[in-house]
């Protein structure tokens, strides 16, 4: 450094006056990676930056989101005051005001529609308190059987999946520091170097270590680019490709027999299906050579250890719950589960991904993974709550289900918290009416987003940095997120505002808390004895331990680190392969009308509807609109020039996106990102046909049309 810039640095520094320095986590993916907000006063204005702290799962390792974070969450967009739309335009109101709105409309709808009229609509990432609050709201403070949460739309089929084969959803059986010393890796559809990027070095070590790794995706990615071979299949043909390594697997008898017999049911049923599967029909329709079918199941079978992870790409399938445990066959048939350096993980999305499907907001769940249609889950709960079990809800439907009852008049209200479905949901479209259609629709936002637009009361809300509470992260940490920033304007925290309705609907002693470790202390309780049991988890430990896995029995255990070692969590101890006939899902399939498939996802730089990173001008500048990824043979036969405006079609509407030329894509095969809103928004294209299991929307595949604006 020369002396100049050391006389400019010294300079520099002597203008901060003061320094802040606020512990937090990452608001965005499952990663929840340890960060710290350092504020510096410099002459009057206030400058920030964030930095990533040690910790077991991201070791101090920080994303180019998670760096400017702080740029949304200081934003002068926030919202401040309670808003409520008079003639079209919103007026702030006091909480008051706003209070007692929602106390006259929902007792008015409760008398006129009935209980059921009311909606509850929830979210991954809030903190594990408040998704347990909102179940408990909905069903004793609202009374009412519709909630569910946009966990949905995310992890449902890898959380069915694996609750069918294993008898238990825990994202990853192993820890992250498995990981690099695993010998052969599966990568089906995930893109972990741009939506979980401070695992990758998890991956790389196993890389340098020898181990082999195979990326499945439709597309070439900077996590594909990591593998030694890319399956690049067409989109929704993964059971197809998992049946074909299955097939191969047990033909050339790479198969455990000991492991199979002693922990595993249903493999002679297996083994008699996949006989009638033929190898060339599985090659053309996936569009993977016999060789690489071959390879895979060679090295998978012979090495030996082994770990297979999915994410969204191969279960945001019409199929996705079938499409899981095709791949979780292939685990069982070699015995790679359970073990040392062997396992599955399902690669959670959210920042709560995880802990906000275990505790109560999806529509058929009680806390600590219970059931809401078993007898004895629901005398548990109905007695910590202090309730009549009678008086608690039965199941009700899916996410976007609930859109469905709107428009068949039987939902008439809703309460959003922390999502933005208009633009998350498939079938925009109808999402648009049917919010529109709503007599009284309350949305509980840090921004006015494309839904909250809609509203008729916004509420606003505490942030990351604001907001204290637990999480638990893709490896299945508990961790504690500590917040300390002060709170902007007059927002409250999510659950506060939830304790606040309960009390003025008269139901102020089940929602007596005073902070989030309260909550916390009542869910370790309502998940005692459930298969996501908490109990053993406190404040103090996850802090002195820097978070804790799950299940948690009791305070003297160290949590969990690797599942089924000894027995999977159904009842008689085994896991139960499944037989997935590859023809029974009705896919729709390119033709004349409409020649292409679409898939769509993210970018690095964005996160989800971009309501957040949308507001961050580092991030913002990385990518400022959406576009549609075609490879360049594809556009020349359709007239697309690079950079040009393109209208793509699909029989549920169209939007209007900027092409991209990239050979890194399937030549039948176009892409696009959905982290835009009205014309860009993607899921205006998107089907509404949902997986028969666990409702999950077909976003992977969809077939459409397109053609240049000139
Ligand atoms: N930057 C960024 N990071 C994020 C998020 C974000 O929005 N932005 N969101 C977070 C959330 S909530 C989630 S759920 C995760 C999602 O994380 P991922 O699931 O990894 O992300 P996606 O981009 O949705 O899809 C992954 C890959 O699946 C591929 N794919 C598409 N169709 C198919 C198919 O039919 N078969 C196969 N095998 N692959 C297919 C896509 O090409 C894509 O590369 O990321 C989290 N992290
Ligand atoms: N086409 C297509 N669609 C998809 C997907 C896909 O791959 N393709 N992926 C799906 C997936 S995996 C997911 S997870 C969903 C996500 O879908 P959404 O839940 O709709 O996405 P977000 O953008 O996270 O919406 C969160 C909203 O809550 C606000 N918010 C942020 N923090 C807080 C808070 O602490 N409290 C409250 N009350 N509000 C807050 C944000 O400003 C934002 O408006 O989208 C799904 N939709
Ligand atoms: S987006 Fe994910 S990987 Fe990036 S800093 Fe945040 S939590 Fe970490
Ligand atoms: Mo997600």
């Amino acid at each position: 450094m020369t002396e100049l810039m050391l006389k400019y640095f010294r300079d520099k520094q002597q203008k901060v006056q003061s320094e802040k320095i606020y512990d937090t986590q990452c608001p965005y993916c499952s990663m929840q990676c340890k960060m710290q907000l350092i504020e510096q006063r410099v002459i009057s204005r206030k400058k920030h930056k964030t930095v990533g702290k040690d910790n077991p799962t991201s070791e101090g390792r920080l994303c180019v989101k998670g760096m400017n974070a702080h740029q949304h969450a200081l934003h002068t967009d926030r919202i401040k005051q309670p808003l409520r739309k008079v003639n079209g335009e919103f007026k702030p109101i006091s909480w008051e005001e706003a209070y007692q709105l929602i106390v006259e409309r929902y007792q008015e709808i409760k008398r006129i529609d009935g209980k059921d009229a009311l909606s509850v609509y929830g979210s991954a990432s809030i903190t594990n308190e408040e998704a347990y609050l909102l179940g408990k709201f909905a069903r004793v403070g609202l009374q009412t059987r519709h909630i569910d949460y946009n966990g949905r739309l995310c992890m449902a089929s890898a959380a069915t999946g694996a609750n069918l084969t294993f008898g238990m959803d825990r994202g990853f059986t192993n820890t992250l520091g498995e990981i690099p010393h695993t010998r052969c890796i599966i990568l089906a559809g995930t893109n972990i170097a741009e939506c979980q990027p401070t695992i990758m070095p998890y991956f790389e070590k196993a890389k340098e270590n020898g181990a082999y790794i195979i990326a499945i995706d439709p597309r070439e990615t900077s996590t594909t680019n990591l593998a030694d071979l890319h399956l690049k299949n067409k989109p929704g043909t993964d059971v197809a490709l998992a049946s074909g390594i299955l097939k191969i697997l047990i033909d050339l008898d790479l198969v455990d027999h000991k492991f199979i017999q002693q922990r595993t049911e249903h493999f002679e049923d297996v083994k008699k299906y996949i006989q009638s599967v033929n190898l060339d029909t599985i090659a053309t329709d996936t569009g993977i050579s016999l060789d690489d079918l071959y390879q895979t199941a060679l090295v998978f079978g012979r090495e030996s250890s082994g770990m297979i992870f999915t994410a969204r790409g191969v279960e945001q399938q019409i199929n996705g719950t079938d499409t899981v445990r095709s791949f979780l066959n292939l685990l069982l048939v070699t015995g790679k589960i359970g073990k040392k350096y062997s396992g599955y993980g399902a690669i959670t999305g959210q920042g709560n991904g995880q802990g906000a499907r275990e505790h109560g907001q999806k529509a058929d769940q009680l806390p600590g993974y219970r059931s809401i249609e078993k007898e004895e889950d629901r005398k548990y709960i109905a007695k910590v709550w202090g309730i009549e079990e009678q008086t608690l809800p039965r199941k009700g439907v899916s996410a976007y289900e609930m859109f469905e009852k709107i428009i068949d008049g039987e939902i008439t209200s809703m309460f959003v918290m922390c999502s933005n479905p208009i633009v998350s949901n498939p079938n925009a479209n109808l999402i648009q009416k049917a919010l529109k259609k709503l007599k009284f629709l309350v949305v509980v936002d840090l921004f006015l987003s494309e839904t909250a637009k809609l509203a008729d009361l916004v509420l606003p809300t505490t942030s990351y940095l604001e907001d204290e509470g637990t999480l638990t992260n893709v490896e299945g940490r508990v961790m504690l997120r500590e917040a300390s920033y002060p709170i902007q304007g007059e927002a409250k925290h999510d659950w506060e505002i939830l304790c606040d309705i309960a009390r003025l609907l008269g139901k102020g002693s089940f929602f007596n808390f005073k902070n989030a470790e309260e909550i916390f202390e009542e869910l370790r309780i309502a998940s005692k004895g459930g298969k996501a049991d908490y109990s053993g988890i406190t404040y103090d430990r996850i802090r002195k331990k820097q978070g804790i896995l799950w299940p948690c029995t009791n305070c003297n255990t160290a949590g969990t680190e690797r599942l089924f070692e000894t027995n999977f969590a159904h009842e008689n101890g085994k896991a139960k392969m499944a037989v997935i006939p590859i023809s029974d899902t009705k896919k729709p399939s390119i033709n004349n009308e409409f020649p292409l498939y679409l898939t769509t996802g993210r970018v690095m730089s964005h996160y989800l509807t971009g309501e957040q990173t949308r507001k961050s001008p580092s991030l913002a500048a990385r990518n400022f609109e959406a576009f549609l990824e075609i490879h360049p043979d594809t556009a020349e036969l359709y007239g697309i020039k690079p950079d040009s405006l393109v209208r793509v079609t699909s029989k549920k509407g169209w939007i209007i996106v900027r092409s991209k030329w990239s050979t890194s894509i399937r030549r039948d095969t176009v892409f696009v990102p959905f982290h835009w809103t009205e014309k860009q928004n993607v899921n205006r294209l998107v089907d509404d046909t949902l997986d028969p299991y666990c409702r999950m929307p077909g976003f992977k595949m969809s077939t459409v049309r397109i053609s240049p604006i000139n």
